[in-house]
């Protein structure tokens, strides 16, 4: 990762024609000829949610694209439906890389190596958002029993608190990292030193929990990805409400989607309200808080995950309205000229600089964005767009960018913020 100069960088702003021609080159470039790569040389492989992320980028420029994105991930699934969190399709160097994962290990793997962890399973509303920008009925049919089965996978090994939600069984699983949220699960591990770490990962996680981060997955994998051992003995368990606020839209993609596919909605619709129910009882107090199931107890801490349940259109009014004031507030959107911060500001782990611990993200963006969507909050929504927009154009397709002076973090050429700039453009072409 580069190092960071600490000042705004000087970029021209650019028109929505322009912007848009820059997203697309930098996707055409992280093309590697089956997948999307996140950012070239950091994440050279096909990650799991970012693809979800860029086929519903390109639904409505590239379909081809857009489904090709979708198919090539599902090409990494495992016959238990678990869709992995990365999928190596080419043999570039990264770490941890199949070697640590060791999938062909097991008969229920692909052909293609692939890592044993999952990813948030934003895979159904991918589906739909093609369908919806494609009308391709066909796509459908094939991509849909995938995602079913994916679904079926949560439900049945990764409920492990027996309420109807899917608990994470590590930091990467969240797609937020570094989250301060991970802090107080990841300190009841035992402390591990590996001395493996190598200079880019030191560098990307200054004093942190890496080294645990690789013992966790090695002891799923020594366990051999079972799902009895995670159930009783694996020691990072966690109800994370963004995960399963994705999982809950997928599940209601899928009902939408099932009569296209000749199948019965009203599993999905059964599911979604089982999360929906366990959502309110188990995470809800004032917001939506993480719930770390070894120890019992909510994480103190309020990030952008909380927000994930507001994706849902079935959450009780007075509920939106309590999140979206926590939203607003100066604890998120209200204090900061380019939000959301990925972690409320005033809670002392908040750290504009690290990545998932207070930088604010185009995809969070984007997922809040839907979510003002869904109940019919125009004003917020238009926010959101404009904040994102202008993130992109003055900083670049960054990872992620400070909160407070919007200078870009992380990689350049970033997929998901490219092709999340397509989708915000195309809204504000058509609107
Ligand atoms: C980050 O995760 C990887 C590990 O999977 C990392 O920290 O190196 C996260 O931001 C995750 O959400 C994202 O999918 C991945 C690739 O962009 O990078």
């Amino acid at each position: 990762m580069a190092a960071h100069s600490g000042w705004m960088e000087a970029r021209p702003a650019v028109d929505d024609a322009a912007l848009g021609h820059e997203a697309l080159a930098v996707l055409e470039a992280n093309w590697t000829g089956s997948a999307t790569v996140p950012a070239p040389g950091l994440y050279p492989h096909q990650w799991s949610w970012d693809s979800a992320f860029v086929a519903m980028g390109l639904a409505r420029h590239r379909p081809d694209r857009s489904r090709a994105e979708l198919l090539s991930l599902l090409d990494g699934q495992w016959a238990t439906g678990m869709l992995p969190h990365i999928v190596f399709h080419t043999p570039e160097a990264y770490f941890p890389g199949p070697p640590v994962w060791r999938s062909h290990d097991h008969e229920a793997a692909p052909r293609v190596p692939t890592s044993g962890l999952t990813a948030p399973p934003l895979h159904g509303l991918a589906l739909w958002w093609i369908h919806r920008h494609t009308g391709d009925a066909g796509f459908v049919r094939r991509a849909y029993p995938a995602l079913a089965a994916q679904h079926r996978y949560l439900a049945t090994a990764r409920d492990l608190g027996g309420h109807g939600l899917a608990a994470i069984v590590h930091p990467w699983e969240s797609g937020m990292d570094d989250s301060p949220a991970w802090d107080p699960p990841l300190a009841a591990l035992p402390e591990v030193r590996y001395g493996y770490r190598n200079v880019e990962l030191a560098e990307r996680h200054p004093d942190s929990d890496h080294d645990r981060y690789v013992w966790l997955a090695l002891r799923y994998r020594n366990a051999g990805y079972r799902p009895e051992y995670l159930r009783d003995e694996h020691p990072f368990a966690v109800e994370c409400p963004l995960f399963n606020g994705i999982w809950l839209a997928s599940c209601q993609a899928l009902a939408e989607l099932a009569p296209v596919a000749g199948a019965d909605p009203v599993p999905h619709l059964e599911q979604a309200e089982r999360i929906r129910h366990a959502l309110l009882e188990r995470l809800w107090d004032g917001c939506f808080y993480a719930r770390d199931l070894r120890a019992g107890r909510l994480i103190p801490i309020c990030t952008v995950g909380a927000f994930g349940p507001l994706l849902d259109p079935g959450l009780p009014a007075d509920r939106v309205a309590a999140s979206v004031e926590v939203l607003e507030s100066a604890r998120f959107m209200g204090a900061t000229g380019y939000p959301v911060p990925s972690c409320e500001i005033r809670a002392a782990q908040f750290d504009r600089t690290r990545y998932w611990r207070g930088p604010s993200w185009v995809n969070t963006n984007w997922l809040l964005r839907q979510a003002a969507a869904v109940h019919g909050l125009p004003a917020l929504r238009e926010q959101l767009t404009i904040c994102t927009l202008r993130l992109v154009r003055q900083a670049g397709f960054r990872e992620c960018f400070d909160p407070f002076d919007g200078s870009g973090r992380g990689c350049r050429d970033f997929s998901w913020s490219a092709a999340l700039t397509l989708d915000l453009l195309a809204d504000s072409v058509g609107s």
